[in-house]
């Protein structure tokens, strides 16, 4: 296992310097932001990130994400043109000696929440979803926390019409033809891909999600079994779904688990739930049950604190705080050092 934590590049607020300082924390995930999704990321601009990352004492094994573009998504003539961009993306990220790369094949939206700052009865705050909430959303003029910047109106509208009657298995079949035309270049480079389950694990506003958990998983590794084609375990994602045992999924895929993404979340109703702290009281996922059927079932990939609250008075890039981020990093680095002790 080694630790890592995501960092936003340049602009972030978080200084390399600080992310160091946590202990335990081999290197930092990141990406290229300034390129539009479907190009190809200069390789100096990867280089710059890896040198920043190197001169603070952190690794960059890790991207998280190269966007998959919505043409390869909806199986348009054009995404023979955004795969091979994607495929060069992948050369040159192995170039810079990045080992994973972490994406995800959910449409328009990627993670959803209707409260960004959700206030906990200690006064930390975090992000939370609301079923009630979202269904009470107009579809003609969506504004959903979060997603205001990435889209205008009318692109919104566009991109929501090119999707209207795509089935679950039409969207499987077009990332199945995506992991067959780059799977050659994985297998080239030694990258690995972990796709991001879909957050939350359910369709939302009529738009397929197909990576929701284990009968997904299964279709999906029987079409493309190459094991760089891989998961990115998404706990706070996957355990939105009460149908999904997250200890269970951890066991029978440690292997084929690249990356994971630990954090913690509390059902408040059917289909609503809060973001927490990391610790496993805190929530209704089972982390140190997750951490154990991992390390117990031979998992070697990378680890990552995922979204934390606000606390300490910060205020953050929602869930992307330091300081909750780095009490879950050493919460989590402590939970595997006792299992793989326990384990010897
Ligand atoms: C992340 C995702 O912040 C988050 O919610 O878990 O945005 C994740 O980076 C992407 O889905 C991966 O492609
Ligand atoms: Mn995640």
């Amino acid at each position: 296992m080694k630790m890592t934590f995501r960092w936003y590049g340049e602009k972030d607020c978080i200084p390399l310097a600080y992310i160091k300082q946590i202990q335990g924390m081999s290197g930092v995930v990141t990406a290229v932001y300034d390129t539009p999704v479907g190009e190809v990321w200069e390789l100096s601009a990867l280089e710059r990130l890896k040198s920043l990352a190197n001169a603070a004492g952190l690794e960059m094994e890790v991207i998280e994400s190269v966007p998959v573009h919505e043409d390869i998504k909806l199986g348009k003539p054009s995404r023979v043109r955004y795969t091979e961009a994607y495929k060069q993306n992948i050369r040159n990220c192995a170039k810079v000696g990045v080992k994973c790369i972490c994406y995800n094949f959910m449409p328009v939206f990627d993670w959803l929440r209707t409260d960004l700052k959700f206030v906990h009865p200690d006064g930390s705050n975090s992000l939370a979803y609301d079923g009630a909430a979202l269904a009470a959303l107009d579809p003609d003029d969506l504004h959903l926390p979060g997603w205001d910047e990435s889209y205008s109106k009318d692109e919104l509208g566009a991109l929501l019409a090119e999707y209207k009657g795509m089935t679950h298995e039409q969207l499987f079949e077009n990332l199945v033809w995506f992991l067959r035309e780059i799977m050659p270049v994985c297998d080239e480079t030694g990258v690995n891909m972990a796709i991001h389950p879909d957050d939350p694990p359910w369709d939302v506003f009529g738009l397929p999600r197909i990576v929701c958990g284990e009968a997904d998983y299964e279709r999906l590794f029987a079409a493309v079994p190459d094991p760089h084609n891989g998961i990115t375990f998404c706990t706070g994602s996957l355990g939105a779904s009460r149908e999904n045992d997250l200890v269970a999924l951890a066991g029978k895929y440690a292997k084929r688990i690249h990356f994971a993404h630990l954090r913690q979340l509390k059902y408040d109703g059917d289909v609503n739930f809060y973001e927490n702290g990391h610790q496993t009281a805190a929530g209704d996922v089972d982390v140190f049950g997750i951490v154990r059927a991992l390390v117990r079932n031979g998992f070697e990939g990378y680890v990552r604190p995922d979204h934390g609250r606000n606390v300490w008075g910060e205020d953050a890039k929602p869930g992307y705080g330091l300081y909750d981020r780095a009490m879950g990093a050493c919460y989590l680095t402590g939970l595997f050092e006792a299992v793989e002790k326990e384990e010897k």
